[in-house]
């Protein structure tokens, strides 16, 4: 920007009177004294810890990308708002932190405000920034290039949303940001930064005062004891006690704690999907392979980090052992949760107790009787006993070798490798290949299993893969139905560029469900669900300089992970399935409306 413009912002901002000084000295002595407001968002989130921003450059943030690259940021540029939307969100949840996703106006805000809703729906703490147009013209609505109203429109699909309008504000707005994303139950934020803003020039000294370092940006919250004692009698009462975990306790990095609070107890549990390794799969305790049992079965549940939402039927209904779909099955619940509003949003919540759950466990460990007795041996008994029924009765599908391979056949090479990397992190989207996925691999460590959450969103694999090799730095495994591939697949490209070790693994069985699909009507066009028979996913990472492997048997695939592996080159393995091993909508087939066609 030109000293004329400069100056012509200070006075439409107010922010700083015109400096009196004239001459190339006396600029020269201006520039080292002020401070702009690109340095001072850049500034303002490395004072914060920020250390990775994912986006798409354009208008008008293209030179806060370069800036945030020159000052040591690690700027990861992607093809589409939406996949760096998730990149971020999930890197929220990896680490606690807040993920930023960096976006232009409009369009590129509207890219990313998927994700910025995906985040807050699934309590991951991330920043949507957006650069905006000038507010004088959006407000009158005079045509501004991307023109928006992009606050009010991000406000409803947030935890938060502000807008800065003056440098001094900066360091305000990054905290306010910061604080919303990841105090209490997390969310997404989003940060409305207009173009106007970036280049105001404001008094050095008075901008870096003006920057706020959060001081605990996700304080403890300690649960009442009472409300803790409440919760254990309740247990203590059980016969049949289950522990559900959610993604809330993986986030909570309360491992430990967790761990022995369920070993201490000895009650069963059940693991949401990406609360799958809290505790490894394979720990005696865990009841994943007698799901249908112990969820009508139990007669007093702890929940831990999970909400009571459609994936657990609302906590009535014939899952939970109910008359009918709608009835109660008689459980009564102890939910530990940070949100005082989630308490009773399905069912009655006998002992809830509120705080953060590392908080909340520690209390109920310093409140259990060192003696406590464990469940009735019959319960237990019962329990491993479904469990030894349904892992043989796996153990048996997995066994055979079909031709074309099956999500079975496939999915055993996915869980040999899992095992063997348990620090891998495990990406997963689609119907069926997220379903059988998440029944079959077994998962040994926390946070390394990244699904599509509490929307079954499809598109969440490239950015998650992404975020999971920058921010975590293991070797990611990211196995994905052609469908869902699809939404992000272009980032495969980030993948060679950023040289990932990232593994995609497509499910290829020609379409959505089922690749044998016909059209309903008869005529030439294809069915809505199937894709080109036989494509050829893997060419797609040959494009960009990686690995691409039609992998046709079991074995195919075997090497092929290994290699992608061993190598930590981007690899794309195109596993080919039987068009016809699907079902309509996986697992969720009761929820289609009018499933006019059964398998
Ligand atoms: O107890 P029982 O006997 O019931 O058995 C259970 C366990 O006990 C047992 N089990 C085990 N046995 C032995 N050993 C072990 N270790 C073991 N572990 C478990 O296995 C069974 C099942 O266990 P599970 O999974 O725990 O239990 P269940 O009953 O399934 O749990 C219920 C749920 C609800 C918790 C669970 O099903 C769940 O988490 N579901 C999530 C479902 C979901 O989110 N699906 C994604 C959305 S589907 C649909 O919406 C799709 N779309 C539309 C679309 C979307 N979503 N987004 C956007 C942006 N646009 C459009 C699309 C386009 S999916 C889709 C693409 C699909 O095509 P693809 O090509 O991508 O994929 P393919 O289907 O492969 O073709
Ligand atoms: P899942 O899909 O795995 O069942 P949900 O997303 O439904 O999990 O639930 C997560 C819950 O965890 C939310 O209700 C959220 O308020 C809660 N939560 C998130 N972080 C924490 C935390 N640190 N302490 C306590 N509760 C938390
Ligand atoms: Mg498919």
């Amino acid at each position: 920007m030109n000293e004329t413009a400069s100056v012509a912002v200070k006075a439409a901002t107010g922010a700083v009177a015109a400096t009196p000084k004239t001459g190339s000295v006396a600029e020269a002595d201006r520039q080292t004294h002020e401070i702009d407001g690109f340095q001072l968002v850049i500034d303002a989130l490395k004072l914060n810890g920020i250390e990775t921003i994912f986006g798409v450059p354009g208008i008008p943030i293209t030179d806060l990308a370069r800036k945030m690259q020159g000052a040591g940021l690690r700027v990861i540029s992607f093809r589409h708002e939406q996949n760096a939307g998730y990149a971020a969100s999930i890197a929220g949840f990896m680490t606690g932190k807040p993920g930023i996703c960096l976006t232009v106006s409009a369009p590129g805000f509207l890219n990313g405000l998927t994700a910025l809703a995906n985040a807050t729906t699934n309590c991951f703490p991330m920043i949507l920034i957006s650069g905006s147009s000038e507010r004088e013209i959006v407000d009158l609505q005079q045509g501004d290039y991307e023109e928006m109203d992009q606050l009010a429109i991000a406000r409803p699909h947030a935890k938060a949303a502000f807008r800065v309008l003056h440098a001094e504000d900066i360091g305000v707005g990054v905290a306010r940001a910061i604080r919303a994303a990841v105090s209490g139950r997390p969310g997404g934020v989003y940060l409305d930064l207009p173009a106007k803003l970036f280049p105001q020039s404001i008094d050095a000294a008075i901008g870096k005062n003006s920057l706020i370092e959060v001081v605990d940006p996700a304080p403890r919250q300690i649960p009442a004891p009472d409300a803790v004692q409440r919760a254990l009698d309740l247990l203590a009462s059980a016969k049949r006690p289950l522990i559900i975990l959610g993604k809330g306790a993986a986030y909570a990095q309360a491992d430990a704690d967790i761990r022995t609070l369920v070993e201490k107890t000895g009650i069963p549990y059940l693991p949401m999907s990406m609360a799958k390794g809290l505790l490894p799969d394979t720990h005696e305790q865990c009841a994943s392979a007698a799901r249908s049992y112990v969820l009508p079965e139990a007669d007093v549940v702890m929940l831990i980090g999970a909400r009571l939402n459609w994936l657990l039927s609302q906590g009535k209904g014939k899952t939970w052992g109910g008359k009918s779909a709608k009835a109660w099955g008689g459980q009564k619940f102890v939910q530990i949760d940070i949100s005082p509003q989630e308490a009773d949003s399905n069912v009655r919540i006998d002992a809830p107790v509120v705080g953060d759950i590392g908080s909340c466990v520690a209390a109920m460990l310093g409140a259990l009787a060192s003696s406590g007795s464990k469940p009735p041996a019959e319960w237990l008994d019962a329990i491993r006993e479904r469990k030894t029924r349904n892992v043989a009765k796996m153990a048996e599908s997995l066994a055979k070798n079909p031709t074309p391979m099956n999500y079975h056949s496939a999915l055993n090479v996915v869980r040999d490798i899992v095992k063997a990397n348990p620090d891998a992190f495990l990406v997963n989207e689609g119907a069926n290949a997220l379903d059988h996925t998440r029944a079959i691999v077994d998962m040994y460590k926390p946070r390394k299993r990244l699904d599509v959450g509490t929307w079954g969103v499809m598109g969440i694999g490239m950015g998650y893969s992404i975020a999971a090799a920058v921010v975590g730095g293991e070797q990611v495994i990211a196995v994905e139905g052609d469908s869902a591939f699809g939404f992000s697949g272009m980032e495969v490209e980030t993948i060679c560029r950023y040289d990932l070790p990232v593994c995609v693994v497509v499910l290829n069985n020609n379409g959505v469900y089922r690749g044998d699909e016909v059209n309903f009507g008869g005529g030439d066009d294809p069915s809505p669900l199937v894709f080109v028979k036989g494509a050829r996913y893997e060419k797609l990472m040959e494009a960009f300089g990686g690995v691409g492997v039609l992998a046709r048997t079991p074995a195919e695939l075997r090497a092929a992970m290994d290699e992608a592996i061993r190598s930590r080159k981007p690899t794309l393995i195109n596993a080919v399935i039987d068009e016809k091993a699907g079902t309509e909508s996986g697992r969720i087939t009761s929820l289609n409306p009018a499933a006019t066609k059964k398998h």
